[in-house]
């Protein structure tokens, strides 16, 4: 079975089993199925450990985290893996063709759910302008690729899953404003919840949520516009 893509956070907090103080101090949201969610707050606000509690990368000490109502820890990770999309901060590529990079993790992707992906992320138009697009070697020995074009392939890598939620750490940040736009708009299209850590305020826009981290609490939470009337730290990231 499918899974909608909404998300609960309920009273959770986290910290990393090897340190002594918390990450996450009581985080309670909820977003609707298909969302697009931002995430926003200074590095090390928590941003990439509160994702990591989505696919039970980690595992959250108080509080529940639900997916279509239904606690995580009740769901089997196989489910999980299948239905979260995850590109981490750090970009892998390895030396292979662009095919191959997209498909890896799912190497019984067909050709025709690699295009699907990468046209969903934007890097389809990209691809095909190589002389030998998807067959394309990447690495020393093929074609170097700019950051926003090695994230955009990294994005096609998770959606050849096509998974109800994708979470997008700072995968976004090489983007120009109109290419990010226009991936959101994609991702919405397909109804695909989508969490975006972001430090652009342009990504926020949209967003249906806009999760405001600071030192692990949640400081603020709602739409761009009800941050801009009742979020002071909101206000100056947005005049900056
Ligand atoms: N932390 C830790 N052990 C880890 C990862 C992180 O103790 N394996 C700590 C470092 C920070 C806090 O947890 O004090 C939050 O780290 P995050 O990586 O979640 O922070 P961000 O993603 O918000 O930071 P950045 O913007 O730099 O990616
Ligand atoms: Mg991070």
């Amino acid at each position: 079975d499918t899974i909608n893509g909404a998300v609960t956070f309920d009273h959770v907090s986290f910290q990393y089993p090897d340190t002594q103080a918390a990450v996450l101090h009581d985080i309670s949201f909820e977003t609707k199925p298909g969302a697009t969610v931002a995430i926003m707050g200074a590095t090390g606000a928590g941003k990439t450990s509160l994702v990591g509690l989505i696919p039970r990368l980690y595992e959250q000490n108080t509080g529940v985290v639900k997916i279509d109502g239904k606690d995580i820890t009740t769901l089997n990770t196989e489910y999980l893996r299948d239905a979260i999309g995850y590109v981490p901060q750090e970009i892998i590529l390895f030396t292979g063709t662009i095919q191959d990079n997209i498909a890896w993790g799912k190497e019984d992707a067909t050709l025709d759910e690699i295009i699907e992906a990468a046209k969903l992320a934007q890097i389809h138009d990209t691809i095909i302008s190589f002389p030998m697009g998807y067959d394309t070697m990447l690495g020393q020995k093929g074609v170097n690729l700019s950051g926003g074009q090695k994230q955009r392939l990294t994005i096609a890598r998770a959606l050849v899953r096509k998974p109800g939620i994708l979470l997008l750490d700072d995968s976004t940040s090489a983007l120009d404003i109109r290419t990010e736009a226009t991936l959101l708009q994609a991702l919405r299209d397909v109804a695909c919840t989508t969490f975006l850590i972001t430090q652009k305020i342009s990504s926020t826009l949209h967003a249906d949520l806009i999760l405001l981290l600071e030192d692990g609490s949640l400081l603020a939470q709602g739409s761009h516009e009800e941050l801009l009337e009742n979020c002071v730290l909101y206000q100056r990231i947005y005049e900056s």
